[in-house]
């Protein structure tokens, strides 16, 4: 045990640079839940790697914004909790878009902390090799301790990152049993795979103005009978995401019955109640309800 390492790692990023992505991928599970659009990710989701010399604590982030309402603001408190406590900052960015105004904001926040930083230059596979030289000898003049360019939608293995991460990490003890792969409930994990759906299907400002909470969750055997609430700001909100003689909906439930049932292995049977309540993104006691703490 005296050679065996553990320690905390932020995933920071702007939106929709592959941050959950990253996660999912050294886990090989998922953990975390993807789109192509941004700020899917709204909490700070922690995955717990784990082989014969460490234990990586992994704190995947919602992407850094300028927050526009009280859910942004704790989008971002929740990503200063996670640096606060981290080892090592992974900083991943888009090499299709670096850099924007939210690289530099982040940039400028992390550069401060006495804290090791490794960037991963990200979906390499959309840059031709002379934008990428470029971007490359850009990021190595900042302060990271290494710049690793990836597509980690094409890459077929992490061991290279996971050897780079493990050399900033302290020596100590696991902090969570080695069986566990993260410390969030079955309910939430429910509640994301809904999110996800409706992420996927829908556009403009709907998905940003739901969120998910698992009211009912009954286990037997061989079945899952799950209930859930989908909270929306307007009526008009709830006949988009009903759609035509409620096509829409059928198809979000089914495509999480799916998801759900892939990873819990059982037959699930899932109930959607859209639910209003006005302008729950700026309400301080809504936020707390639906589970942003
Ligand atoms: N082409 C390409 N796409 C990628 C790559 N990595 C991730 N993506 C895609 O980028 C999109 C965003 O990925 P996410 O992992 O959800 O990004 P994120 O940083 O977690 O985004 P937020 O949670 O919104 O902050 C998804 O559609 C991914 O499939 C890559 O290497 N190449
Ligand atoms: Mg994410």
């Amino acid at each position: 045990m005296d050679n065996f390492k553990s320690g905390f790692v932020s995933i920071v990023g702007k939106p929709n640079v592959g941050k959950s992505t990253l996660i999912n991928k050294i886990l090989g599970e998922k953990i975390s839940i993807v789109t192509p659009k941004p700020q899917t990710t709204r909490q700070q989701i922690k995955g717990i790697y784990n082989d014969e010399e460490s234990q990586i604590i992994f704190l995947d982030t919602p992407g850094f914004l300028q927050p526009r309402y009280e859910l942004q603001h704790k989008m971002v408190e929740y990503i200063n909790q996670s640096l606060k406590d981290s080892d090592l900052i992974l900083y991943i960015c888009d090499a299709n878009y670096y850099p924007t105004d939210y690289d530099r904001k982040i940039y400028e926040n992390i550069a401060k902390m006495n804290i090791p930083k490794l960037a991963l230059l990200n979906k390499i596979d959309l840059v031709s090799n002379d934008k990428l030289a470029n971007l490359k000898k850009q990021m190595q003049e900042l302060n990271f301790e290494e710049v690793i360019p990836v597509s980690l939608t094409q890459a077929t293995e992490v061991q290279g990152i996971l050897t780079k991460i493990k050399r900033f990490l302290p020596y100590g003890p696991p902090f969570y049993d080695p069986d566990d792969i993260s410390d969030l409930p079955v309910r939430f994990f429910i509640q994301e795979i809904i999110r996800e759906q409706i992420f996927l299907h829908l556009r403009d400002e709907l998905p940003y103005a739901s969120t998910v909470v698992v009211e009912q969750f009954k286990e037997t055997e061989n079945k899952i009978e799950i209930a859930a609430n989908i909270w929306l700001e307007r009526k008009s909100q709830k006949i988009i995401i009903i759609g035509k003689q409620g096509q829409m909906i059928k198809k979000i439930r089914i495509a999480s019955e799916k998801e759900i049932h892939r990873i819990m292995g059982k037959r699930i049977k899932l109930s959607l109640w859209i639910k209003i309540k006005p302008n729950w993104r700026n309400k301080k006691n809504a936020l707390k309800e639906f589970g942003y703490r």
